[in-house]
């Protein structure tokens, strides 16, 4: 009897730890060598995991959480070329290649990309022609299979789609141009139509000025690494939830991070241990008669 109240106690305390650890929202971030995670309200906090193995001379520009299949994931360029997708052990931080980015003559560039849940739930995109009057100007929006680098066509909207984030609060959909390309806010996409709706100003410069976004649910905010400099954004939203005030938070130490996205975090290895245990201690009693 003693036993069995305390495997219940154990099993009840561990699995309130447990579910607590997997719903908890963690910042990660990829610098030039490693997996990190940052404290979104004190930037100057960045805890490095490990190394990502990520090919020499390549740059992960924008990274997302599918939690459809639980994979922090990122689009990695070379330059603006060889656009392939990885997903992250948030454990080690070890880099995994998955799908590469259809691109005959390197005719392309992508930008944007986002897992968007709701109806939806897919990984979304923007492509920019490379040459020509729209180089650069990634105004195609697409579903993507991150494991197979396959897209199809959503919408075109006109604009230079350079990162995105989705508000899964509200089932919102933002894109941000933050070198001033098309158009300087941060705006709301509606991916049926592909009309733009403008909320604040978020350009700062041409060479640096706020880049990858990520929404935390936990926060309420979008925040955005910063693509040229070692500075961290935040975007407010309004009790309407628009996003209303852009603040810069301060300086990140070391490596430039040059995308982020909330995840949840692993579970710590204590816990899975415990867990291990709770499973033999329990055993013997399930085949007691009752
Ligand atoms: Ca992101
Ligand atoms: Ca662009």
């Amino acid at each position: 009897m003693g036993w069995r109240i305390l495997a219940v106690a154990l099993v009840g305390a561990i699995s309130l730890s447990t579910s607590t650890a997997l719903a908890a929202e963690t910042l990660f971030g990829v610098t030039t060598a490693n997996l990190v995670t940052i404290d979104p309200t004190n930037p100057a906090n960045v805890t490095i995991i490990g190394p990502h193995n990520l090919p020499a001379n390549n740059e992960a520009t924008q990274l997302t959480y599918d939690p459809v299949t639980d994979r922090l994931l990122e689009l990695v360029m070379n330059g603006t070329v060889n656009p392939q997708f990885y997903s992250f052990n948030r454990s080690t931080g070890q880099a995994t290649a998955l799908g590469a980015l259809p691109n005959p003559s390197n005719s392309f560039i992508y930008e944007g990309t986002e897992f968007v849940g709701g109806t939806r739930n897919q990984v979304v995109m923007s492509q920019a022609p490379s040459t020509g009057a729209q180089a650069g100007i990634s105004s195609q929006i697409f579903n993507v299979n991150p494991d197979t680098g396959l897209f199809t066509p959503i919408t075109f909207n006109g604009r230079d789609n350079d990162f995105f984030v989705w508000d899964s609060k509200r089932d919102r959909f933002y894109a941000t141009d933050p070198n001033g390309s098309v158009n300087n806010t941060i705006y709301q996409v509606n991916l049926v139509t592909g009309a733009s709706t403008d909320f604040i100003p978020v350009v700062q410069g041409t060479t640096a000025g706020p880049g990858d976004l990520a929404y935390s649910t936990t926060l309420d905010s979008i925040f955005a690494t910063d693509f040229g400099a070692n500075v961290f954004w935040r975007i407010n939203l309004n009790a309407s939830g628009n996003p209303a005030t852009l603040l810069n938070l301060g300086t990140v130490p070391g490596q430039h991070i040059s995308s982020i996205a909330f995840a949840p975090a692993v579970p710590e290895p204590s816990s899975l241990a415990v867990l291990a245990l709770i499973a033999v201690i329990s055993v013997p009693r399930k085949r007691k008669p009752l």
